[in-house]
């Protein structure tokens, strides 16, 4: 393991791009007089550095190349089974006191964690080479756009960092050389890749984010879940502005008029496949476009919210894509895509559970090993994934670069129920909103790592990206509530519901249009619903079904509230507050009396 990223020597004019600030300078050199690299890399994220990067990576096993014609220029990696998802239970806030990262969040003291990193960190680089990242996050003109560098002895994460950000010049470029700007600091090692010396550790205070021991990307990808999420919703709490768990989309009616909705789903609940979505046939002239599919950074103009999506590429879920669930993201990962722990066929083309057509005779799975339709493991991790660069979607919004972001018309919240949760439903107003986001719970799923399908609150889908105290965090959104003028209209949904023959009574995907419609209708002040005691809820002829194979009984079901089930939830509710021990909003614990009451009428 200690040979998994041997030093490379780079020729002339590849690696030498190092940037003019004296901090980022001064920093670089720290780090390597701690962690000992052979040489340092600087990159630039040019196409001859990457086309350089891929042939040492492909020489080292680091990634294996794919059929040409079937997937041009893509590749392969296979990380360390031990070593495939989000770890959250070492995963820290340090901060000064534990109070500051709350009730949620693992807390360490700085200069404890420091030390103990900085000593897994000592001589950790010999005989490697450490890579140091320049990237942005936000379109280049952005006045939300912040500047990072990752520094990181792993090629898959450079590689990984050229698709996922705007990387290179343009960073160094936007930082220039005042010593004092505003930058944040990630420092990476794979360690020996032992889950034992496994931490994702963040200083929101500094600036600073230090993972070491993990190669799996949203532990060491730090522009990600890191900075775009835990480091930015501490800076956005201090600076005004919200940093969320959302994917953005637009979508454009046949007459031409545009919403814009964002929506924040929990880990592997159907952000990329809701932001990427196709409406069905009925809904001909009506267009949906994707801003982004898992991060949006929101700040108040002229009194709405504005979004823009930080990233420059997607970290998607791979298995359940098809051309029949989500044609976009198939056609975006047809090229120029670096999969992880996917199946390999004896074509070298890449193959997953839930993929269109019949599985391959043989292949080799996710681990390396031998793999037939036989077999009792699964060919591909179910938290495998792609990354692959926005521009590959071909329902890209023209309006992903624009600086000032796109007006946000309706906010949504949703996660994986499989009972209690109606299809839809809309808040009575912005507090109620924050309430439902507050109140949030999914089933979990292999994104992390730890058991898969117990519920769980996870509020906002943030829980466990949010960089300081939950009650402050709720706190944050209603006070920006209150500085809204044209709020977005706040709704709640659940694609996951199931029946009593535990099927799914939602067939979802593209046919989640006709619930993204009714929110529009009600955006536009259109669309009919009912009072009743969780919110206003759609009538079965509120939503267009037409043409939809799904009988009228299961479309009563969905749509509606059981009482009894409510009762549970509620004092899910209740219990949740109490375990977050005092830090939730006296409006939030009067939404729940409210919400109590409205059930007594
Ligand atoms: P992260 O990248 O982890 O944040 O995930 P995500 O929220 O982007 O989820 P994604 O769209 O990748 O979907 C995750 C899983 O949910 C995949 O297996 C999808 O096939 C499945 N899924 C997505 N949308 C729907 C839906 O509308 N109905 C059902 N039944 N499954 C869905
Ligand atoms: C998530 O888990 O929400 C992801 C994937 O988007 S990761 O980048 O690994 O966190
Ligand atoms: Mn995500």
């Amino acid at each position: 393991m200690r040979n998994i990223a041997p030093a490379i020597s780079p020729p002339a004019g590849i690696g030498d791009h190092k940037p003019a600030n004296q901090a980022v300078l001064d920093w670089v050199q720290d780090v390597a007089k701690l962690t000992q690299p052979e040489n340092i890399f600087w990159c630039d994220g040019s196409d001859c550095e990457n086309a350089f990067l891929i042939e040492q990576s492909l020489q080292q096993n680091v990634l294996i190349k794919l059929n040409e014609k079937k997937v041009p220029r893509s590749y392969l990696h296979r990380s360390n089974p031990n070593d495939v998802a989000r770890v959250e239970q070492f995963t820290f806030i340090c901060t000064p006191t534990k109070e500051e990262a709350g009730p949620t969040n693992n807390w360490s003291e700085p200069a404890e964690m420091y030390l103990k990193l900085q000593t897994m960190l000592k001589g950790a680089m010999r005989g490697r080479t450490m890579f140091v990242i320049p990237y942005i996050m936000g379109p280049a003109d952005s006045l939300l756009t912040k500047v990072g560098f990752e520094i990181t002895d792993s090629k898959y994460v450079v590689l990984s960092m050229r698709i996922m950000t705007r990387m290179g010049d343009v960073a160094i470029k936007r930082l220039g050389d005042d010593a004092n700007a505003e930058w944040n600091r990630g420092v990476h090692s794979l360690l020996d890749v032992d889950p034992t010396r496994r931490f994702i550790c963040h200083f929101p205070q500094d600036n600073a984010i230090i993972s070491v021991g993990s190669g799996y990307g949203g532990n060491v990808l730090l522009s990600k879940k890191c900075l775009a999420l835990r480091i930015g919703s501490y800076l956005a709490r201090k600076q005004g502005w919200l940093a969320e768990h959302m994917l953005i989309l637009g979508v454009e009616s046949p007459e031409g008029k545009k919403h814009y909705v964002a929506a924040a789903f929990p880990s592997a609940c159907g952000k990329t496949n809701f932001a990427m979505l196709i409406p069905p046939k009925h809904f001909a002239g009506w267009k949906v476009t994707t801003v982004g599919d898992d991060i949006a950074w929101m700040q108040i103009r002229d009194g709405r919210l504005s979004a823009v999506n930080p990233e420059n590429g997607y970290f998607g879920v791979v298995p359940g894509t098809s051309y029949k669930s989500n044609p976009n993201a198939m056609k975006s990962i047809e090229h120029d895509t670096l999969y992880t722990n996917v199946a390999l066929t004896d074509d070298g083309d890449v193959w997953w559970e839930g993929k269109d057509g019949a599985p391959p005779a043989h292949a080799i799975d996710w681990r390396g090993n031998d793999w037939t339709p036989d077999s009792k493991e699964k060919a591909a991790h179910p938290n495998s994934r792609f990354a692959t660069p926005m521009g590959n979607n071909p329902v890209l919004d023209p309006d992903v670069e624009k600086g000032e972001g796109v007006p946000i018309s309706a906010i949504i919240f949703g996660g994986r129920r499989s009972d209690t949760m109606p299809l839809v439903f809309q808040a009575f107003d912005w507090n109620h909103g924050v309430y439902l986001g507050a109140t949030m719970a999914s089933e979990t799923t292999a994104a992390a790592t730890g058991a898969v399908g117990q519920v769980r609150r996870d509020p906002m889908a943030m829980l466990p990206f949010c960089g300081y105290n939950i009650g402050d965090y709720f706190r944050h959104w209603i006070e920006i509530g209150k500085r809204l003028t044209n709020p977005p209209l706040i709704f709640n949904v659940n694609w996951f519901r199931k029946g009593k023959d535990g099927k799914f009574l939602w067939p979802g995907f593209g046919d989640n249009m006709r619930v993204l419609k009714w929110i529009i209708d009600r955006c536009e002040k259109s669309g009919g619903a009912v009072e009743s005691p969780i919110g206003w809820l759609p009538s079965p002829h509120d939503v267009d079904l037409a043409d939809l194979d799904v009988e009228h009984k299961c479309i009563v079901e969905i749509l509606g509230i059981d009482h009894e089930e409510w009762q549970k939830e509620l004092a899910g509710h209740q219990n949740f507050f109490e375990s977050l021990g005092g830090v939730v909003p006296e409006e939030l614990l009067k939404q729940r009396e409210q919400l109590a009451a409205r059930f007594k009428q």
